[in-house]
């Protein structure tokens, strides 16, 4: 899982994220590839541009289905990925919406998991149910209840691991071999834990999907989309999903950027596992916290799991405290440095609240029915010095202590 050999032999993620599909001296030299920042391509006659249109003739002829710029970061991340190829999408959103549009249709079902971020499952629930499709949830961590989900109409898996926001784990390769069995397209959500810490066509995905906002990303200063698998389901989605149905393609420029925060994916990683481990710990510890949930932790119930899929435990906690949602708002607002802001993946740590910010798209009883506790705060550690992040939460749980209910 760690290294991907396909095209440089010998050579690991940290090297691939930095150099793949790029030669310099192609580009006259240039270090960075150049940035295409063009809407249309010529032809060179019109027999040419018909051929083009037919798919008979490789190449680029218009920037919403393909660009030279986007295709070096399509190939990258489907090499990070061990994957074919890849898709690049104004938005996560977008990289799920195009992707499920082209894989369904009325009178279709998706078995999706319990937990979903709010604005996906609000896709699904009042989107894709509008025009005739069923969603169907079921408990992914339970084997038996995936066994049971499938009938003839279940055309799509679908299901995030780590889950936004309440950290369960579904496994890949047990849940993937199930859908492969019953001739269902898996759709990993693998936002979360980015492919350093998890690579889910390994073990047996038939699509990624990433909001590259994130840790792709890394300095929360884009909105992007990734979709990542095998050529065929790839090109379908790219000229029926993307090209047709949302339209919602990436940047050049914001392809770029994505790739300024590849090169530094590993170290990020690491770093964000590393100080997200301290501070659950120093969560766990702390009385007025009621539980923690990060794979890391000998407390979360799916340790095992976390440890067979995932490479480090990335960079995202969620946590309770005893005093409930208005001691958790009160601690969020007591903050200096952690900053209150939904995304996450970014250099600076982040806290929000998701029954009222990233998952106020369910209902409350939803939210009950899905896992998500009203008083659940989720930060995403980000690459401040460990121990001034850890001196923001004393000084927070300080603040709150005169308001605390005995
Ligand atoms: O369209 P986006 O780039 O914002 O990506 C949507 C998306 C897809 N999958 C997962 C697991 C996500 O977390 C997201 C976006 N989540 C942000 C969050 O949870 O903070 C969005 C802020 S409302």
């Amino acid at each position: 899982m760690e290294k991907n050999n396909r095209t440089y032999d010998g050579l690991g993620f940290a090297t691939q994220a930095i150099h793949y599909a790029y030669a310099a001296k192609d580009e006259q030299g240039a270090l960075n590839p150049p940035m295409h920042l063009s809407s249309t391509f010529t032809f060179e006659n019109a027999q040419h541009g018909s051929e083009m249109f037919a798919g008979e003739r490789p190449g680029h002829f218009y920037s919403r289905i393909s660009n030279p710029t986007l295709d070096i970061l399509e190939k990258r991340i489907a090499c990070l990925e061990q994957a074919e190829a890849a898709l690049s999408t104004a938005s996560g959103m977008g990289a799920i919406s195009a992707t499920l549009w082209t894989l369904l249709q009325a009178g279709d079902e998706v078995l999706v998991d319990e937990t979903l971020y709010g604005c996906t499952y609000a896709f699904m629930h009042h989107g894709l149910a509008k025009f005739g499709v069923t969603i169907k949830h079921v408990d992914m961590t339970d084997i038996e209840a995936v066994k049971k989900g499938f009938n003839a109409r279940t055309k799509v898996m679908y299901f995030e691991t780590p889950a936004n926001p309440n950290m369960r784990l579904i496994d890949i390769e047990a849940v993937c071999a199930l859908a492969k069995a019953a001739k269902v397209i898996s759709v990993v959500d693998n936002t979360y834990a980015t492919p350093l810490i998890t690579q889910p066509i390994c073990l047996g995905a038939d699509l990624v999907i990433h909001s590259a906002t994130k840790y792709l990303g890394g300095h929360g200063d884009l909105v992007a989309g990734l979709v990542v698998g095998g050529h065929e389901l790839i090109q379908r989605i790219r000229l029926e999903g993307l090209k047709d149905m949302t339209g919602a393609c990436m940047s050049p420029f914001t392809a770029m950027l994505i790739m300024r925060g590849l090169k530094t994916l590993e170290i990020r990683m690491q770093r964000h596992s590393q100080s997200a481990y301290t501070i659950a710990r120093f969560l766990e510890q702390r009385s007025e916290v009621k539980w923690v949930s990060y794979p890391g932790l000998e407390s979360h119930p799916q340790q095992r799991l976390a440890n067979k899929q995932m490479r480090y435990f990335g960079g995202m906690i969620a946590f309770e405290l005893h005093g409930g949602s208005a001691e958790g708002i009160a601690f969020m607002d007591a903050l200096n440095l952690v900053q209150r802001a939904v995304s996450l993946g970014d250099a600076e740590t982040l806290i929000q609240h998701p029954a009222s910010m990233t998952h106020s798209a369910y209902t409350e009883e939803e939210r009950a029915h899905h896992g998500i506790s009203e008083s659940l705060l989720r930060l995403s550690v980000g690459l401040e010095c460990e121990a001034d992040i850890t001196e923001d939460l004393l000084q927070a749980f300080d603040a709150i202590k005169g308001s605390r209910v005995a």
